[in-house]
């Protein structure tokens, strides 16, 4: 059977898997001029071809978007000179290409939240529990707009660190784009409503007073709303609820790589 209706599809976490990515492309039948791909961020580091993978999903042009992960993230800070890459990163070839820069100014447009189709939200970590999508939205743009602003490194400088843990309408300038990126890129977690960044198995082996996010009532959230997110390899995409979709199936570390398909609600993976 063909079909020659445009499909939006979900990536989870590449981090540089190129030719795992491209499998599982092919798997899925995505038709680079037809359909549309996004990403859960977290495009690179830790896999060998974090550079093609860059390249191939920048000349997708207007049929890829992403949103941004903590290790595209920590990339476009090395671009700055805050930090150095570390070997295990495998971002050598990359940061010495002479496409880089125009690669790091083509992230630094991108999102920390996302709808890639009505009633679909998407981010690399999730959403944090006293949030609505709409409010998910607005706090994405205020970073946005720093990143996108003379701040950008201003912003690359202060988002490192692990407070506030919790959100406050009330937090303004360094804490507030600090909590909203850690809320955005690194969440799994939460004591109360208190971020975690320790813990980062499986729910079924974690200290009681911790819940994962998805687990925390959230009554801004309407339950016609479906939520997708990455960066918690260990989850597997077990989160026991059909409107929570999480994507990052630890490809980078041997298991499988997955994509979702939204107008099917079909999940497609391969193994590493
Ligand atoms: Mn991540």
């Amino acid at each position: 059977m063909t079909s020659s209706t445009a499909k939006t599809f979900v990536v989870g976490d590449i981090q540089g898997c190129y030719k795992g990515l491209r499998s599982l492309l092919k798997e899925a039948g995505f038709k680079p001029k037809r359909d549309k791909l996004w990403a859960v961020g977290d495009l690179v580091a830790r896999g060998p071809s974090s550079l093609d993978t860059l390249q191939y999903l920048y000349d997708l042009g207007e049929h890829f978007d992403t949103v941004l992960g903590n290790h595209d993230l920590h990339l476009i800070a090395m671009a700055h000179g805050i930090g150095s890459p570390k070997p295990v990163d495998k971002l050598e070839a990359l940061m010495k290409h002479k496409s880089f820069d125009s690669l790091i100014e083509w992230l630094m447009q991108k999102p920390l939240a996302a709808k890639p189709a009505k009633h679909h939200l998407i981010s690399h970590a999730g959403l944090y529990p006293t949030w609505s999508p709409k409010k998910a939205i607005s706090l994405s743009q205020e970073v946005e707009a720093q990143l996108q602003s003379k701040k950008a490194k201003d912003l690359l400088n202060t988002m490192y660190g692990n407070t506030p843990s919790v959100w406050s309408e009330e937090l303004c300038g360094e804490e507030r784009l600090r909590f909203v990126v850690n809320a955005f890129t690194r969440m799994r977690f939460l004591s109360g409503l208190a971020l975690d960044f320790k813990t980062k198995c499986h729910p079924s082996l974690s200290p009681e007073n911790l819940s994962p996010w998805f687990d925390v009532a959230n009554p801004k959230l309407k339950p016609n709303k479906t939520l997708i997110f990455g960066h918690w390899a260990s989850l597997m995409g077990e989160t026991k609820n059909p409107k929570v979709i999480g994507l990052d199936t630890g490809f980078v570390w041997g298991k499988q790589m997955t994509l979702y398909c939204i107008e099917d609600q079909q999940l497609f993976s391969i193994q590493a």
